[in-house]
């Protein structure tokens, strides 16, 4: 990200209906206290705070037995879209503050349909233990947090939660870093819709250097938007604890750490969503303190200066 005197909206999204567990509402607050917004002053941005979302259930919509608390997700979902799509108009760069995943259905639509209007492509960089590519149909569990991805790419169209001709997000354009829990309806789903996935066994063999180089050029070639979204169980429980479904053999925090620089030098990031901290869960505020680190590094902090060479 060029510094200079950029704006970013800081937009609260108290949800955790999504999850299956109650706890992820307090995320916003946390991540407040943990100092994101003087963080953000501090390193040259403008900060505009929107405060919470705090939608009302979407009454107009069933209930559905397949897609738990339809109703309140809905009302994120479409709250979200309007404020994420509003910020970006004006020229501001939006941070979700979560909330569990399930936000992720509001801001990626809001981003799809400001990348439509301005005619560059939408990308999406979701850093997550999870795929997030479950339907009603295929879901386990119901939770909708497992559905967003499924859903910005128009592949969970069980009710009529955002316009149906809005623009969608080509799963081909979606790049997951970090995945290792995959559930089995779920894995067919990503392979027959070209989702390219980097799980954990691929940053392994390849190291995220190369894997973060490949998609930094794929989308600067494509003149695109970059929409991340970053799912605190991405990172190894161990040093992220605060949140709901832990998967062992996470990223480290150096791996977090160099996405963050290298995105930040790419200068292409649009957006942003800060997702699943769960502070009833986390220890001591180690977990939201950890996310404001990494979002510094994502805004220009850096420990020497030395921008990224070209793979
Ligand atoms: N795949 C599981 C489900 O759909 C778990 C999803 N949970 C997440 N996703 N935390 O990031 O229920
Ligand atoms: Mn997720
Ligand atoms: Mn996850
Ligand atoms: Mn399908």
């Amino acid at each position: 990200m060029k510094a200079g005197r950029k704006t970013i909206s800081l937009i609260g999204a108290p949800i955790e209906e999504g999850s299956g567990r109650r706890g992820a509402a307090m995320g916003p607050t946390a991540l407040r206290i943990a100092g994101i917004d003087t963080m953000l002053t501090d390193l040259g941005y403008m900060v505009v705070d929107e405060g919470d979302l705090r939608p009302a259930p979407a009454r107009d919509l069933a209930n559905h037995p397949r897609a738990n608390n339809l109703q309140a997700v809905a009302a994120f979902t479409r709250a979200l879209d309007g404020a994420v799509h509003e910020a970006a108009r004006a020229g501001r760069l939006p941070i979700t503050l979560g909330g569990d995943h399930a936000l992720a259905m509001g801001s990626v639509s809001g981003m799809a349909r400001y990348a439509a209007e301005v005619g560059r492509p939408l990308f999406v960089l979701w850093l997550d233990a999870h795929a997030d590519f479950n339907s009603p149909d295929t879901s386990p569990s119901g939770n909708m947090h497992g559905m967003p991805v499924a859903f910005f790419c128009g592949q969970a169209e069980f009710a009529p939660i955002l316009d149906k001709n809005r623009p969608l997000v080509d799963p081909r354009k979606v790049f997951q870093v970090g995945i290792r829990s995959v559930d089995e309806r779920e894995r067919e789903e990503i392979a027959e819709h070209g989702v390219n996935v980097y799980d954990m066994r691929a940053v392994d063999e390849t190291g995220m250097a190369r894997i973060m180089h490949e998609i930094l050029d794929t989308v600067s070639h494509a003149d695109g938007l970059l929409h991340v979204s970053f799912d605190v169980d991405f990172i190894d429980p161990e040093i992220a604890p605060g949140v709901g479904t832990t998967v062992p053999g996470g990223a480290t925090f150096r791996e977090a750490h160099l996405i963050m620089e290298m995105l930040c030098d790419s200068g292409l990031v649009s957006s942003l969503d800060l997702v699943e901290l769960n502070p009833f869960l986390d220890d001591r505020g180690k977990s939201a303190r950890i996310l404001v680190e990494l979002t510094a590094s994502l805004f220009g902090r850096r420990i020497l200066d030395r921008p990224t060479r070209s793979a």
